[in-house]
This record gives C-alpha cells, structure tokens and sequence, in this order.
C-alpha cells in the first residue's frame, strides 16, 4: 500500500441508532472499494467490523471497529461505531478520532433517538455529517418519509444529494443531483456494478423536484453563487460541490444520501462523496495540548509531518495470543515502525514495534504512518485509552476524550472464591479496554460495585470478563450501605471482669452517649480525673468503642455521628490491661447506645434528570414513587431538568424504567447525595432482614 499524508485522507466515524445498518455499510464499502475482498454480513458473523464472539453471537457491534477503504487516490478511514446506548463510549471516542461523521438512518425504522444523540454530538463537535439512508430494498422503505423526518425532528439543513430511483423490492440504482448521472444495477445482483446512464424517464419529476431544492439551498449559502442563481446564471457542478463543502464545514449544509449495504447499491457513490466533501485530514481544528508529563502550559498542535509527533489513543482492545492492541489517530508528525514513542500521559517509554493499519481483526503491516492517520500497534507495555503518545524530546498531553458516565450500578460476585483474585485482575483489564465500565470496592458494604451505561453493558462486560479472562461472575443488586445513629444521650457502664485461674482480666469504665449533626462522625472526650482509669488504657476504650460501633444495636449497620464521654472507671494492679479495657468500651457501648433511641439512616442520591417536556409527569411520577424529593425544576430549550434527592435503596431499576419511560430520551447525572433518617417502614424492613441474616454479620 502507498504512504498517504494528511490530505489524501479523510476520517470517518460511522454512526446513528442501534440495528441502522453501520456494520453493513461499512463491510459494502470497504468491499466495493476493494479493499476487503470478501462481501460480509452482519446476519451470518461474517461482517468485516464485528468480529468478537460478543458480538457475531448476539448481531450487534459492541466496540467500536476500523477498516479503510482507498477510493480516488485518497485512503477513507472508517470507525464503525456501535448503536446501542449502552455502547455509547465507543462511538464518542469514535467522533473524538475522526472529522466527519456519517450518520446512517434505516430506511424502514427512520429517524431514532440514537440518531438523534450522534447527530447532536457530531454537531457540537463541529463535525460535518452525511446522512446515509440505507436498507433502501427492504420492504416499505420510504426515501421522501425518512427525509421529511429528518428535516422536523433533526435539521431542517438536510438536503438529498443523491435519490433512489425505485425503493423496496424494485431498488435499482441511485441519481446524483451534482452529475446529473444515475447508477443503474441489474435488479437483483450483488456485485456492486452498474451502468452509468442519464436521468431516466421514470425518475425525471423528482429528479427535477430535488434538483431545484438542492440548487437553491446550496446557493442560499454563498452570496457570488446566490447572485449567479438569482440572475438565471448556470451554477456548475463544480461550484455546487465547493459551497457545499464549505457550507458543511459550518454545519449549515447536511446533504442526504441512499444506499443498500445488503446490494451493494449507491455504495460507490459514497466513497467518491465523502473524498469530495468530507474535510481531509490536514484541515483539521487547532488543537492544543499539555506539555510534558506534568506542565500545565499548551502548546498548538498541527497535522504536519514536520512537527513533532504526537498521537491519542482512542481505545484498547486486549486480543488473546496477541495482547493488547492500542488504535490511535496521530495528530501532527510520522510515526515509523520500530520508533520509539513516549507516554506521557504514564511517563513510560514505548516501542512501536509492529506499526499497522486495521481491516476489521485484520492489521496490515506499514512502515510510516502520516499526519492525521489512524492506525494502531500491538503490545504496548503501558498505554491505555486516552493516552497520548509522543516523544521524549518533545512530550505533551492531549485533551482527553470525555466520555459518559456510568447509570448503571451492579454488585459483581465471583461464581466460585478461588476466582476472586482473576476476577478483580480482569474487571480492571477490561476498565482499561472501556472507561464507561467502572469498578470501586464498597468497605461498608464489602462488595465490588461494577457500573455501566445499561444492564446489557455490565452483561456483556461479564462475558468479555469469562471468555478472555477465565473469570466467572455474577451480578447482584448491590446491598445498600444504612447507617445507624442516636437521637438521645445516656450514660451507663461497661465492666469486664475475667478470673479464669493465674493472673485474670479487670476493666471497667462509665460512659456517656451522645448523638452529634448528621455528617460530625465520632468524638471521644476524655473526662478522667483522678487516675480512676490510669492514662495507659484510655485509648484502648476508644478503640473498644470505635471497634464495636461498626456493628450498630439496630440492624447491624456502622454507627456514625455521636459523642463518648469517658467520665469515671476503675481499675486493677494486677489484672488490668489494654485488653480489659477494650473489652469495657466495647461492653460500655453495647449498653448506653441501645437506650440512646437508635435510628436508621439510609443514603440518598441527588438526581438530575434531563428529559424531552412530553415525559416530564412520567418522570416526576416515577420518581415521587421511588419516595423522592422534588428540589426543582427548571426548562432548557424544548426540555426540563428536573433535580430530585432519591434514596439509594430505591434507585435500582431506575436507568433501565427512565430509557423505557422516555423512549431514551432522558439522561440522567446520580451522586451521592448523603444519609438521611429512614422512614419507619424501611426500618422495619431492613430490621427485619437484619434479623434473618445475623449470622451474616453485614460489617465487620
Ligand atoms: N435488507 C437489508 N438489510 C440490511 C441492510 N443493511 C443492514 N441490514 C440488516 O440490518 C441489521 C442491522 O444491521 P447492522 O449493520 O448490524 O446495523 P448497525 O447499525 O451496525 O447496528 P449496531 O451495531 O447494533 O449499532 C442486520 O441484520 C443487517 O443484516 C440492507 O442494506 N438491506
Ligand atoms: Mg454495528
């Protein structure tokens, strides 16, 4: 293959709702093109782009892909991004890696809400898009429908470029409105060839239809153009195609497309639009990175061959026999192969040993790679996603790509113990791999909380975890971490005695017991005068009462905000010891704090929901009946955002009932909010429980 720089490359970003046709438009371009020389397919696993056992099993992608297609002198780097909202990681960091985006709309299922997410986040991007409308055969395929749609409900700034000539089951070819020219394909066939003719007779009304709205709208962008126009001038096609570009560069133009992945039709078509309109390489934005491994100072970055290298790593994906395989997109000089690189973001020093450009699984050995492309390299010692590469002598730190946050969370439990330790070493591989899946320790509850973008995230994120891995585990509703707490003060004793022949055991303290503001912690005042408890234990009955409040005197649970005064005790010669005198704290507490009117505290989250005002009473419905408090509500431009604080307990199912409430319209921020007293039916639930399981101490 030869070297392309920066502006014979365009990059690419396939993206749009779940089952839209991605993976297949990407598998028909790269075969029409002729790169990939076999014509894969979704249905059978043999799609270039999915090719993981999680994905060929289940017919959707799951990790974002590369494949390239070389078309008119100019090598098209795709990212085939998955659909599904629990996936959405990957296709940011798919927009974050490219300049364009295609944006791929079914021609039967039209215009979805995953559309619409990708179209707004390639949009704030300042991303030019391409709409493709694809699965133009299938049966009650509606070209004008899916346009219509696209121009209410996303931009009224589309404009069909290219039109169908038939639709369904008698799909024959595409017109281009440019060229004047149609592609005609014999009806049926699968090779991707086809006649090139003129308009023909049974496409001429809508050609002329469209012709006219295509010219006028491009016009209306430029004002020499608009002037020529309005003057009954001939606006060449050529000129069209540059105000076209230009227009799309400031996302006033998105021009609209058709195609049959399954076919192969009007697939040639959007290779040669996507060199003509999509920006190259080189053009992209300014960039400014950090400098070194800590400085706080930027620097410009440009896609030159000349400037120093530097590159983003965009994802990881760890391969069994080959290891972990770093795709990055370099932002300004060359990378060779055998080069060493510097990870400045880990202070490590690299070798690119392998250099490679990516065919779906396949790579493809190269010796340099330019300004602007996208490759990738294997065994990498310490890189992950969101790394920059660069070098020793000129090292930075590009912005890092931002990617959603969890709204899943789920407790993971490994199916047998002697995989503990596999288990936590694989969930943070595959943390590594995908920085939407997250995992901390709770040490009040002792349970590893894995979270997510859906529950199919945190699923499927167990089967990559079983089959790479070897780790097997499951997922649990995580405990809820209740804290207990006192509402009165009281004063008793605690005394432990123990004569059990030779030198015995004798402590004993008074204490009083007093709650504190919620968030205060714990307090121990040390009130002894007189020597009644000699200095040397009085730190050993904190520790007795530090220890024993860890297991409350309601359910078990860590009590938290009180005083301890220690005020008076007694001691032995003999038989006292620290010991002894933690043994009288913990006694000591076990006694006051039960008639100090214990009260359970659960932990409430803040939320913040943003969702389309056509689900704002669903939304506030559901979250009054998971006993939420309502803080506000507030418009943002054709939405609400709705604050509420939500007790943990009742959040479980929350993601999964918003997506389906709001048809996956609504997004939503969580944090922990802090701990408020339970009302009395928790209690009584949670007591009750606690009652069951006391042999299953909850801490300890
Ligand atoms: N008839 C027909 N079916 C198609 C065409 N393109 C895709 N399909 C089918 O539509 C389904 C979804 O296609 P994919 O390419 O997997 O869609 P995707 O957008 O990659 O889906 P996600 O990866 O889940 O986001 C598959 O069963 C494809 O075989 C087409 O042009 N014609
Ligand atoms: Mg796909």
């Amino acid at each position: 293959m030869r070297e392309y720089s920066g502006s014979d490359i365009r990059n690419i970003a396939v993206v749009g709702h779940g089952a839209s046709g991605k993976t297949s438009l990407v598998d028909a371009l790269a075969f029409v093109s002729g790169t990939s020389k076999r014509h894969g397919s979704v249905r059978d696993g043999t799609a270039l782009t999915d090719t993981t056992p999680e994905e060929t099993d289940r017919g959707f992608s799951i990790s974002l892909a590369c494949a390239y297609a070389e078309w008119q002198g100019t090598k098209i780097n795709f990212v085939d991004t998955p659909g599904y909202l629990d996936f959405q990681g990957d296709a940011i960091a798919g927009l974050s890696a490219t300049d364009g985006a295609l944006c791929v709309v079914s021609a039967s299922a039209g215009v979805e809400v995953g559309t619409e997410r990708m179209f707004r986040e390639a949009v704030a991007r300042r991303d030019p898009v391409l709409f493709v409308v694809s699965m133009m055969d299938k049966e009650h395929a509606d070209f004008d429908r899916i346009y219509q749609q696209i121009k209410t409900r996303l931009s009224a700034k589309v404009i069909p470029v290219e039109i169908p000539v038939g639709a369904g089951s008698d799909f024959h070819g595409v017109l281009n409105l440019f060229t004047k020219r149609a592609h005609l394909y014999k009806r049926g066939a699968k090779t991707g060839e086809y006649q090139e003719a003129d308009v023909p007779d049974e496409a001429r009304g809508q050609f002329d239809r469209y012709y006219q709205e295509l010219i006028e709208t491009i016009a209306a962008t430029d004002d020499s153009l608009l002037e020529r126009y309005l003057e009954g001038g001939e606006v060449s096609s050529a000129d069209a195609v540059t105000a076209m570009r230009e227009a799309m560069k400031r996302m006033e133009l998105f021009p609209l497309f058709c195609v049959s992945s399954e076919l192969l039709y009007g697939t040639q078509a959007v290779l040669s639009t996507i060199v003509d309109l999509m920006p190259n390489a080189r053009d992209m934005e300014e960039l400014h990175a950090f400098t070194g491994a800590e400085g706080s100072n930027t620097v410009q970055v440009h896609a030159s061959d000349e400037a120093p290298f530097c590159a983003q790593v965009f994802k990881t994906i760890s391969e069994s026999h080959v290891g972990d395989i770093s795709y990055f997109r370099i932002l300004s000089g060359t990378l060779a192969a055998g080069q060493d690189v510097y990870n400045a973001t880990r202070d490590t020093a690299e070798k690119v040993n392998h250099l490679s450009i990516a065919l779906g699984k396949d790579r493809a050995e190269v010796t340099r790679l330019h300004a602007g492309d996208i490759g990738c390299v294997a065994k990498l010692r310490n890189t992950h996603t969101n790394d920059t590469l660069s070098t020793r002598e000129h090292p930075v730190r590009l912005p890092q790509i931002v990617f959603p946050e969890g709204q899943v969370q789920m407790a993971v439990h490994p199916a047998n113990h002697a995989d503990e330790e596999k288990l936590q070493a694989g969930l943070h591989r595959i943390h590594d791999e995908d920085p939407t899946f997250e995992l901390h320790y709770n040490a009040e509850t002792h349970e590893t909380i894995v979270s997510g973008l859906g529950e199919r995230h945190l699923e499927i994120s167990l089967s990559k975890l079983r089959r790479k891995y070897g780790a097997s585990a499951e997922l649990a509703k995580p405990k809820i971490a209740y804290r207990e707490t006192l509402r009165l003060r009281a004063e008793g004793q605690g005394r432990h005695k123990k004569q059990s022949g030779g030198r015995g055991q004798f402590g004993d303290c008074w204490v009083r017991i007093a709650p504190l503001p919620r968030g205060s912690g714990y307090e121990f005042v040390d009130q002894i005068v007189g020597g009644s408890i000699p200095r040397q234990y009085i730190p050993a009955v904190d520790k007795g009462i530090q220890e024993a409040c860890t297991r409350g005197v309601l359910a078990g649970y860590p009590l938290v905000d009180f005083r301890v005064e220690l005020y008076d005790g007694s001691f032995h010669t003999v038989d006292s010891n620290e010991m002894s005198f933690k043994m009288a704290g913990i006694l000591a507490f076990k006694s006051v704090a039960p008639k100090c009117k214990p009260v359970l505290l659960e932990p409430l989250d803040e939320i913040e929901v943003t969702t389309p005002d056509l689900y704002m009473g669903d939304v506030l419905g559901d979250l009054s009946a998971r006993r939420g408090h309502i803080q506000g509500t507030e418009p943002t431009d054709g939405e609400t955002r709705i604050r509420a604080v939500v007790p943990q307990a009742e959040l479980h199912d929350f993601a999964s009932s918003i997506q389906s409430m709001t048809q996956g319209h609504a997004r939503f921020h969580r944090r922990f909010k802090g701990y408020e007293e339970a009302p009395a039916d928790v209690v009584q639930r949670v007591t009750s429980e606690a009652a069951v399981h006391q042999e299953e101490p909850v801490a300890h």
